[in-house]
């Protein structure tokens, strides 16, 4: 079945902005012609891989692979040659779209390359009409072991969920969004880019996030600004200072955080210099969004609110049962159903069999109490081995593998910590294959960010003769952390 297209506003377009990154701009026109023109160049074409820096040609492109009714597969640009390695095998994109001038790393040579033209005229139009259940985007994520799962996001959760959101936010055409999200995950991508422009609204992209750009576009008309905690974190910490900070803030119709839990500290600072709460969505890449506190709703710091419209939740015991009541302290697993989930894990059908239910439930890892009026506080992880620093989600196992790979470490174990600024930071266990000359952290840490993503190097490093161990031979990760 074919859907609506996903942008509206691209089938008539005028000359409302579009988007705006620093000082370089598109209307809807000259979006809808640069996309159109890069459509017809990417016609036939299977997975298509995108350059995601923080650019215009990243959004172009994304929409141009949408418009011709193609997945798109967006690249870290900072990925290190293992990662990028993996995710190219695996997703085999035949084309790689990336900006004039971008200089793309040896994994990406043997692609057929095509520039991003934002000027870019000449195209007819998507003559394609792609399904509902049809692959918009895979966006790779970690998984406590192994390298990163490409999930597999049909057009069908896009609009679902971005239509959710215009429900519960009131979001609407004359919203202008401020942001400074990474583009290769959901947050930044998704919420940040698509979601404006299915709205038929405007997106400013910072380039990098600063307190400063924020205070700027806010008083330059921005209604909106997402962010992940360490973004509010930093906001609170630079508000006791800057009091044009707070009266910009003060004029957002809605600040969001999501990615990970805000702190209710920082909620408060900002609240107590603003005037304004921040107020907190919970997603997932396979899920994109599933609640949130509504901007019509009471706002509840340490929530993430209610289920999403035509969202199923829905917490569980241990064993799977439903819990019967929510009395506000029961904690059970969070399993989800709805439109906006993904289809499945590229190329991993085991794995994708093992994330859902017999009946078609999600099993989403997190664990959650819910208040007797449906409020979910999400209150901690089922695995220990999954680490959330700066918003980004990292598996220790693929980071202990790249340790391993390292001529000076004979084991290693990873684990993360609490971190003011970050939430968590990464935290490598290390037994040194020569106790005299153990590698330094800076070198470990380079290590790991040239082959894996510069986000997952350890933060710290503690050196160890032996790694605590059961009878199994299993690392026993609590005694390190206790320790
Ligand atoms: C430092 N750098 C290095 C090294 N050390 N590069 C290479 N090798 C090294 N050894 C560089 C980094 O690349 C970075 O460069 C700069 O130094 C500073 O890095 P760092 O301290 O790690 O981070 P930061 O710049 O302070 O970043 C904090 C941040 C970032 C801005 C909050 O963590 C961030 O953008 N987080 C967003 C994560 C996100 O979008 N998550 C969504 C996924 P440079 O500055 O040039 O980069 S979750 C999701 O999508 C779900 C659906 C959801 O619910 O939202
Ligand atoms: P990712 O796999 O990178 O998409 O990250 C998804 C995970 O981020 C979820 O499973 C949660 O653990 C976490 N997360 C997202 N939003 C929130 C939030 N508002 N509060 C707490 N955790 C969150």
């Amino acid at each position: 079945m074919s859907v609506s297209p996903l942008f509206p506003a691209l089938a008539n377009p005028g000359e409302q902005p579009a988007l705006r990154f620093g000082d370089r701009s598109l209307t809807y026109a000259e979006l809808g012609a640069a996309a159109d023109a890069l459509a017809a160049r990417c016609a036939g074409a299977g997975r298509v891989a995108v350059w995601a820096t923080n650019s215009l040609e990243t959004a172009v492109a994304v929409v141009a692979v949408l418009r011709a009714g193609l997945a798109a597969v967006p690249l870290n640009p900072k990925s290190g040659e293992k990662e990028l390695g993996h995710i190219l095998d695996d997703s085999a994109p035949t084309l790689i779209l990336a900006a004039p001038g971008d200089e793309l790393p040896s994994p990406l040579r043997h692609l057929e390359r095509v520039d991003v033209e934002v000027r870019g005229v000449g195209g007819e139009g998507p003559a394609v009409s792609p399904g509902d259940e049809d692959p918009a985007l895979v966006v790779y994520t970690s998984g406590t072991t192994g390298p990163p799962k490409g999930a597999v996001i049909p057009r069908r959760a896009i609009a679902a969920t971005l239509d959710a959101l215009a429900d519960a936010w009131q979001w609407t055409g004359d919203d202008v969004l401020v942001h400074g999200l990474p583009l290769f995950h959901v947050h930044g991508l998704v919420l940040g880019i698509l979601g404006p422009l299915r709205r038929g609204g405007s997106v400013r992209h910072l380039g990098r996030f600063s307190t400063e750009g924020v205070a700027r576009e806010l008083n330059d008309g921005a209604t909106m600004l997402f962010g992940v905690p360490t973004m509010y974190h930093r906001i609170a910490e630079t508000l006791p200072d800057d009091p044009e900070l707070a009266k910009s803030l003060g004029r957002a119709r809605l600040l969001v955080s999501g990615s990970a839990a805000l702190p209710v500290h920082d909620h408060q600072r900002i609240t107590s210099a603003t005037g304004r709460r921040v107020i907190e969505r919970y997603g997932m890449t396979e899920t994109l969004m599933n609640t949130s506190v509504r901007a019509d709703g009471e706002p509840r710091a340490g929530t993430v609110g209610v289920p999403l419209p035509g969202v199923d939740l829905r917490l569980v015991e241990e064993d799977g049962t439903p819990l019967p009541v929510y009395d506000g302290e029961s904690v059970g697993e969070i399993q989800v159903r709805g439109p906006n989930l993904f289809t499945e894990y590229l190329n991993r059908p085991d794995a994708t069999a093992a994330a859902f239910t017999a009946d078609g439930w999600f099993r989403t890892g997190d664990m959650a109490v819910r208040d007797p009026d449906g409020y979910v506080r999400i209150v901690g992880r089922k695995a220990t081995d999954l680490i959330k620093s700066g918003g980004y989600k990292i598996g220790a196992g693929e980071i202990e593998n790249a340790l391993l790979e390292h001529p000076g470490v004979r084991e290693a174990a990873v684990t993360g910590e609490p971190d003011p600024d970050l939430g968590e930071r990464v935290v490598a266990w290390i037994v040194p294959t020569d106790p005299q000359s153990p590698p330094a952290l800076a070198e470990l840490a380079d290590h790991v960010a040239n082959r894996l993503a510069p986000h997952k190097r350890p933060r710290v490093v503690h050196y160890l003769s032996a790694l605590p161990r059961n009878d199994m031979g299993k690392i026993l990760k609590r005694a390190l952390t206790d320790g």
